[in-house]
């Protein structure tokens, strides 16, 4: 075998540098190996994982149960295409919609990709269905909204640097405040409104956590006026919050259901969109689909990583160890005047910097916090998201809070 001279993180970092697109601004550390909660990078210094690839791996780095269904799998049928049949989607199928209790799965493979599925699904629904006129349907967002990258969905972002100069974009949408039901409940009554695309938790945004009630009586209002309620749980979804969906947390059960990221534990590409028949079955052959859509890795993937956060009570302990972890920030917020608040559901949480929003402060705490042994990112140039693998023990927390405290106490404000 060709042996490889091993790369330091530098030479890594220029090779990206000079060879790859510029479309993301990490932070400098570079990842070769991650187990669990931990991850390694090249010189073999060892990390506790806070951002969890933006909580796809719920389930921990390399998951030895997911892995092993992958790579089973992928010894034996990797793609077939939706051309033919394969004996692995049906039984993924039955047992993701069994999971989540809905008639019907379409499965897709980017987060992304789910959004635009769901968009097309509600569209379809609407013509067909509601009798909205042809070409006016209307889906109702919300400000500071995150669902992907493509151009119809960045066509209703309100985030200046995901659409400066993507335009022309797509019609159809409509943005409103988030967590303000006035607004939204006037919003549902115009005419033509097919739907209303929601995180239950915006991400983006700073890990802002509605009110208590907000997702409920949206659903009311949604269930008032004929509008699906189209659930984005792509990052909130899958034990992330404290419940199998953040949905949960207020008994709300979506008509579209938009799952990603943690589906395979982060080792593949797995979304999926769930809705019962009357909405799904307006869905014919030849209208939508994608080539790797549904294969058997993913099939096999997702049903290993879904049994993983059953079987290891992943949810029990992402609400047991979220509160642990915001008594805990509240203690830094309480201590050191530079830390103003802390925020967040189950073990998906943000810290909000006291510094303005353009600051380096956040950046410069999580360049502290990787030397210290924790990788976390901020969104915004003030606020820090905390949302560690859900296989975290308590002992580990809280030699992470240890970390997290001692790199705060050394920034004064
Ligand atoms: C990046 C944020 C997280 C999502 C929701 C759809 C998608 C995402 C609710 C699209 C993706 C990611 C992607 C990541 C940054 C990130 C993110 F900060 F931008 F908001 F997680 F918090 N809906 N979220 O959160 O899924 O097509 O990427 O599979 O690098 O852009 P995708």
């Amino acid at each position: 075998m060709e042996t490889m001279e091993k790369l330091s993180s530098a030479a890594l970092m220029e090779l990206e540098e000079k060879y790859g697109a510029h479309n993301y601004h990490p932070l400098p550390v570079v990842l070769e190996k991650g187990e669990g909660v931990y991850l390694w990078d090249v010189e073999g210094k060892r990390y506790y994982d806070f951002l969890s690839a933006y909580s796809a791996v719920n389930q921990g780095h390399c998951h030895p149960r997911i892995v092993n269904a992958m790579i089973e799998q992928a010894k034996k049928l990797t793609l077939t295409s939706r051309a033919f049949f394969n004996d692995s989607l049906g039984v993924y199928e039955e047992y993701v919609t069994r999971y989540f209790g809905f008639d019907k799965v379409l499965p897709m493979n980017t987060g992304a990709e789910g959004v635009e599925t769901a968009i097309k699904i509600c569209r379809k629904w609407a013509y067909e269905k509601k009798g909205i006129d042809q070409n006016q349907a209307t889906i109702v967002v919300c400000e500071g909204n995150f669902h992907g990258r493509t151009t119809t969905i960045v066509s209703f972002s309100s985030d200046e640097g995901s659409k400066k100069n993507f335009g022309p974009f797509t019609p159809g949408f409509v943005s409103v405040p988030y967590n303000d039901l006035v607004t939204l409940d006037k919003a549902l009554s115009q005419k033509n409104i097919a739907g209303f695309l929601v995180e239950p938790i915006q991400g983006e945004a700073g890990v802002f956590v509605p009110a208590e009630g907000y997702l409920r009586e949206a659903k009311k209002l949604c269930e008032k006026y004929g509008v699906l309620f189209i659930a984005d749980e792509i990052q909130t979804g899958i034990a992330r919050t404290g419940k199998l969906l953040a949905v949960d947390h207020e008994n709300v059960k979506p008509d579209m259901l938009i799952l990603g990221k943690a589906m395979s534990g982060g080792t593949f590409p797995v979304s999926a969109v769930l809705a019962n028949n009357e909405i799904m079955n307006v869905i014919k052959p030849g209208q939508h689909g994608s080539t790797f859509g549904g294969n058997p890795i993913a099939a096999k993937v997702a049903i290993a990583s879904l049994e993983v956060v059953k079987d290891e009570n992943l949810a029990e302990n992402a609400e047991r160890l979220g509160k642990i972890f915001r008594a805990e920030m509240q203690k830094l917020v309480e201590a050191f005047p530079i830390v103003t608040l802390v925020r967040g559901k189950g073990l998906l949480n943000a810290i909000v910097i006291n510094d303005s929003e353009h600051s380096s402060t956040a950046w410069d705490i999580c360049l502290k916090l990787r030397d210290n042994g924790l990788l976390a990112k901020p969104t915004h140039g003030n606020i820090i998201r905390f949302a560690p693998p859900l296989v975290m023990t308590e002992e580990q927390l809280m030699d992470c809070v240890a970390i997290i405290r001692k790199t705060i106490s050394e920034f004064k404000k």
